[in-house]
């Protein structure tokens, strides 16, 4: 276990463990699932051939990079994009090399909690594409929105890539749509990822993958408060499973205990027992349609600028503007 128990058994991870193991049904936040091995698990599970979204985004942008590039750029002679969550910005990439390429004025601001993260990817930016202008970010997306806010004086073009809304429940998605509208100005425009329903067995397959990526990367948020919180989880006892409801188009993913145990979380002085088949309810990921993205939308202030899709409509990003 780390050193400083008060500071840990005070956080906001650990108050939301504590919180999560108590409820009933019991619960754990997928954003926790990212840590340097939380990290690596999702790029294996980028790379899957069942994970199609990744694909499908990386289609989109090659072949409408041209009129995305023209969108972008209309009517201004500069414009800034920034990006919530760039990663390892494989995806952005095609559309920095075909900007770079055709000489369009602009800056590419990527934002991240990790800094770490964000001196690899401008590393790597200066390394492949010298001429792109990169400017990072470091913080939480809107403590960094809220800085830049709608005082930046050149045209924002926000990206949100990779169907990362899908793992916010409608209200919280709308609220954070909210946040978004509040940042932009009049002629800014938000570029976001979102899955699309499609057939229920693809979606399963895409998040239960035989070799056990996915399973793992679930059952990392159980490492992490054994690692982080002195926890005993064995992770053998527990299982992944995955459903998904045509019907809401929402895939949720569980850890369901084996057999009854006990863990004991140490930093929280919390001992924690699963009856056989107990549940804890990790993430969801949510599929789109057309119709629940104009409600998302208009809930939130939005309005709908146009959408491109995949080839099969397995994915469509969809840009929108206040
Ligand atoms: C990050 N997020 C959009 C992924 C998803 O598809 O919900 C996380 C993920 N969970 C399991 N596989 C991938």
């Amino acid at each position: 276990m780390q050193e400083n128990t008060t500071q840990i058994a005070n956080s906001v991870f650990a108050e939301e463990v504590r919180k999560g193991l108590t409820d009933f049904p019991k619960h754990l936040s997928s954003k926790y699932f990212y840590d340097a091995t939380g990290d690596e698990l999702f790029q294996q599970i980028m790379a899957m051939p069942e994970y199609y979204l990744t694909n499908c985004e990386f289609d989109i942008l090659e072949r409408n990079k041209a009129a995305l590039a023209n969108l972008f750029g209309e009517e201004v002679d500069d414009f800034s994009l920034f990006e919530l969550g760039a990663g390892d910005g494989k995806k952005t990439k095609i559309l920095l090399k075909y900007l770079s390429e055709k000489g369009v004025e602009f800056d590419y601001r990527p934002i991240d909690i990790s800094q770490n993260a964000l001196d690899q990817l401008e590393a790597s930016i200066n390394l492949e594409l010298p001429k792109v202008k990169i400017n990072t970010l470091q913080g939480t997306y809107f403590d960094t929105l809220k800085t830049i806010g709608t005082a930046h004086n050149k045209r924002k073009i926000i990206l949100f890539l990779g169907s990362n809304i899908g793992n916010l429940l409608h209200p919280q998605a709308i609220d954070f749509l909210k946040q978004l509208r509040a940042a932009m100005n009049e002629g800014d425009l938000l570029f976001m990822g979102m899955d699309q329903k499609k057939n229920p067995q693809t979606i399963l397959d895409a998040y239960n993958d035989k070799a056990g990526i996915t399973a793992a990367f679930n059952k990392n948020v159980l490492t992490r408060i054994n690692n982080e919180l002195g926890g005993d989880f064995n992770l053998d006892n527990f299982i992944h499973w995955e459903v998904y409801d045509p019907e809401t188009g929402t895939a949720k993913s569980y850890l369901v205990a084996q057999h009854e145990c006990k863990v004991r979380l140490e930093a929280l002085d919390l001992n924690v027992r699963f009856k056989p088949w107990e549940t804890i309810h990790t993430e969801i990921s949510q599929k789109y349609d057309d119709e629940v993205v104009s409600w998302l939308a208009n809930e939130a202030g939005l309005s709908l600028v146009t959408s491109f899709a995949d080839e099969k409509n397995y994915f469509k990003d969809y840009i929108f503007k206040k």
